[in-house]
């Protein structure tokens, strides 16, 4: 048999803190500390071909989260409603390719946080700015309930709030930081939740911003 001690230093993958928020939402703790500066390079090559910008709801109003996609498809909104599209609308052409480095980390956190085999086709990504927020939605518009979505947390932290099945249901509050993780697949896939107002600030990494990436099977 093994030493313990050898196999902490040499066997295992890094283990991260976790924390359980329901059946089936797990944050995996800095789990993307490492990845990050890759996430946040290839964030600034997919803005340079499909610009971030504020979409419209279908009721008309401008959302304060600026956001773009990569993949086989880009979640849009707009007059016509919630959906995913295979080109950008605002260009016409199809979204930057998910990078394989993000396709393989999307996968890794997954089978981390209990769902092996997820193969995400769309990745949404968004920039918050100081006074951006996201109010209380579920994620619906994609085919397959039983495939999770991985978040990846970039830059200033949030408060997050996690509810249930039902728009009134208690909410949670907990701050998402650089590098967080979370894995929302089983009972927590169609949660509600949200992200409150960001507060003004300055991170190391990504200056006044927060990112958030979500990765996805649209399709
Ligand atoms: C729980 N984004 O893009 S990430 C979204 O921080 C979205 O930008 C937030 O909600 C953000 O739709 C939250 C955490 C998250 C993402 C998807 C979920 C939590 C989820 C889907 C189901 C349940
Ligand atoms: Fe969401």
């Amino acid at each position: 048999m093994r030493d313990a001690s050898v196999l902490d230093l040499f066997g295992d993958p890094p283990q991260v803190a976790r924390t359980e928020l329901a059946e089936g939402a797990v944050v995996l703790h800095g789990h993307a500390l490492v990845a990050a500066p890759m996430l946040l390079a290839a964030v600034t090559e997919v803005s340079a071909v499909a610009p971030f910008r504020h979409m419209q709801t279908p009721g008309g109003h401008r959302m304060s989260v600026a956001m773009t996609n990569c993949g086989n498809a880009g979640w849009v909104t707009d007059a016509r409603g919630y959906r995913y599209a295979g080109v950008d609308p605002e260009s016409g052409v199809a979204w930057p390719p998910m990078p394989e480095a993000w396709a393989a980390f999307a996968r890794d956190a997954a089978t981390a946080g209990g769902f092996p085999s997820f193969a995400s086709d769309a990745c949404l990504i968004n920039r918050y700015e100081p006074g951006a927020r996201m109010t209380l939605h579920q994620d619906k518009d994609e085919i397959d309930f039983a495939q999770p979505i991985v978040s990846v947390s970039l830059g200033l932290p949030a408060r997050f709030a996690f509810g249930g099945l039902r728009r009134t249901d208690p909410v949670r509050r907990v701050t998402l930081a650089h590098g967080d993780v979370v894995v929302w697949g089983g009972p927590s896939r169609l949660a509600f939740h949200g992200v409150d107002a960001l507060k003004a600030g300055v991170h190391g990494a990504t200056g006044g911003y927060r990112y958030n990436l979500t990765f996805r099977r649209a399709r």
